[in-house]
């Protein structure tokens, strides 16, 4: 054996940090493959849902006491605190020669294998992943092992004063030592980049997969009853309306969501709790096996402007929320139901807004004849007609709190209004600002809304002349836009044309503008064009 190998021994810190470098090489590399292969052979997601299924009842029922619904985070922060042990240990006692680490993630990598074929079964997709991290920690470790700077045996000094050492010793430690130094650190950040790199990639690819995966699993029940076909005449799409039920690709989406959630059905919980006779724990399979309900609403947002395109109409499907309240028994002084995402958003619903028969807000799961798409909420949101989305539609739903309203829902808390009905209120989508169009009979169409009242009548009106009433489609129901249309015969020149909508209850869309903050915007759309 020559001289130099004989001599190479890592110090402590080196040998723990390639230790850990190596685990997560590992780590990372086996939740990439996973995400390509087959998702649940993720070495640490296989051996966690081993430890899961193995652990005692008492043990799981204080692990939900103790951390509730972040019992899976605690599991996943503890196996790491033992991983971080083990490999520390591995990396010292890998000092003089890599074997003892080498073994270690060896042994690792056979649990993972044996977690992995447990979990998924004998299919060889399960052991791409495993195999993979296996590799990866024997390769990384093996490299950094010897990238890693020397310690000459027994020298304290070496260690804190390496420059004095190396004179002494008449080497050419100094430069040897100083640019073995930059070489660990470089290898040992590339490691670490590559490892985020791998691991990032490897989470966003498997929960998008995971949840396209449940999603396409999923079977929507029938309703008890079915929605009454929409009329052919509830569309003035062909006169430049918008259609009556918006496109799914096509319906507005506001979230705060920086990343779109992506819960499987598997995983999804709801809790209804708080003000409540008895608290209520569902899984997805038991809500969808309760009564649904089938209805096409509109569905609107509060940061709407005047003329905007913040609303849309789906059918949903969906359990009406007065069941569930019912069953859970709403305790009196109750104000509103606090219902919250899994990304921790929040809205406030008043109760009667929810338990009243005639107002179905739902527990969505399906839209438009689909699973409900991942940005709307998958597997279920809520939708209440009559209200804005901010209040009443929450995505990603996993949590129903009935309380008062001294428990501030999210936009309540940054100045938005804590009660906000939808205003009546109208656009017009042809012709669109600053249009040229040919003088002589013109189409002017456009879109009304007063959900939970009903549009009864619109009106336009050209250069400010009087106001003619517009012809409407179809009614559907009240919780849905209207579409109108009026023919104009217009001379040449610019004009500008406004409209006006009235509701079921005899309230006109008033002329006076608002902003959108704190409960919705006003005022009539004015649209400029020219004729000639
Ligand atoms: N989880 C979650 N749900 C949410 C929101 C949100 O930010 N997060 N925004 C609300 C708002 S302001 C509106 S208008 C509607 C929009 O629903 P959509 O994106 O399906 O159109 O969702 C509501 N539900
Ligand atoms: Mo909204």
């Amino acid at each position: 054996m020559n001289r130099a190998s004989h001599r190479h021994r890592l110090g402590n810190t080196a040998a723990v940090v390639t230790a850990l470098l190596s685990v997560a090489a590992a780590l990372t590399a086996g939740h990439l493959v996973a995400a390509l292969t087959e998702p649940r052979a993720s070495p640490h997601v296989a051996v966690g849902n081993v430890a899961i299924d193995l652990a005692p009842r008492p043990v799981k029922e204080l692990a939900i006491d103790l951390f509730g619904t972040s019992d899976k985070l605690a599991l996943l922060v503890g196996m790491g605190l033992v991983i971080v042990l083990l490999a520390t240990a591995g990396g010292l006692a890998s000092r003089r020669t890599p074997l003892p680490g080498s073994v270690l993630i060896t042994g690792f990598g056979v649990l993972g294998l044996v977690a992995a074929a447990s979990r998924v079964g004998p299919d060889p997709l399960a052991l791409t992943a495993p195999l993979a991290a296996t590799l990866a920690g024997l390769g990384v470790f093996g490299w950094l092992h010897r990238t890693a700077p020397s310690v000459p045996p027994d020298s304290e000094a070496a260690r804190t004063e390496p420059r004095r050492h190396a004179e002494e010793d008449g080497t050419t430690g100094l430069v040897g030592t100083t640019s073995g130094r930059r070489r660990f650190l470089v290898s040992g950040a590339s490691v670490a980049l590559a490892s985020g790199a791998a691991g990032t990639a490897g989470q966003l690819l498997g929960d998008a997969r995971g949840v396209s995966r449940s999603r396409k699993a999923v079977e929507l029940p029938r309703p008890e009853v079915e929605a009454p076909p929409i009329p052919e005449g509830a569309d003035f799409a062909r006169s430049g309306a918008p259609s009556f039920i918006t496109p799914n690709s096509e319906f507005y989406r506001i979230d705060t969501a920086l990343r779109v959630p992506r819960v499987p059905t598997s995983e999804w919980r709801l809790r209804v709790h708080g003000m409540v006779e008895r608290e209520i724990e569902l899984t997805f399979d038991e809500l969808t096996s309760r009564r649904l309900l089938a209805k096409p609403i509109t569905m609107t947002c509060v940061s709407n402007p005047v003329g905007g395109s913040y609303v849309s109409t789906a059918e949903f499907l969906g359990v009406p929320v007065r069941d569930l309240l019912a069953e859970a028994g709403v305790r009196d002084g109750a104000e509103q139901v606090l219902s919250t995402s899994v990304d921790r958003f929040t809205a406030g619903t008043p109760i009667e807004a929810l338990t009243d028969p005639d107002r179905d807000a739902l527990l969505a799961v399906g839209m438009n004849g689909e699973p409900l798409p991942v940005e709307h909420g998958f597997p279920v949101r809520m939708v209440t007609p009559g209200l804005y989305g901010y209040v009443s539609a929450t995505k990603w739903l996993t949590d129903l709190e009935v309380t008062t309203w001294d428990n501030r829902p999210y936009w309540a808390k940054r100045g938005w209004a804590l009660r906000a009905p939808v205003k009546t209120q109208s656009r017009i989508d042809r012709p669109t600002g600053f249009e040229k169009i040919p003088a002589g009979r013109i189409t002017v169409a456009g879109v009304a809304w007063a959900q939970h009242t009903g549009v009864e009548r619109v009106e336009v009106r050209v250069d400010e002349g009087s106001w003619r009433r517009a012809e409407l489609s179809e009614p559907v129901n009240k919780d849905t836009w209207r579409m109108w249309r009026i023919d104009l015969d217009l001379p040449p020149g610019g004009h500008t044309v406004e409209s006006r909508a009235t509701d079921r209850s005899g309230y006109t869309q008033t002329a006076k503008r608002a902003p959108t903050v704190p409960d919705g915007a006003t005022g009539w759309h004015s649209v400029f064009f020219t004729a000639r």
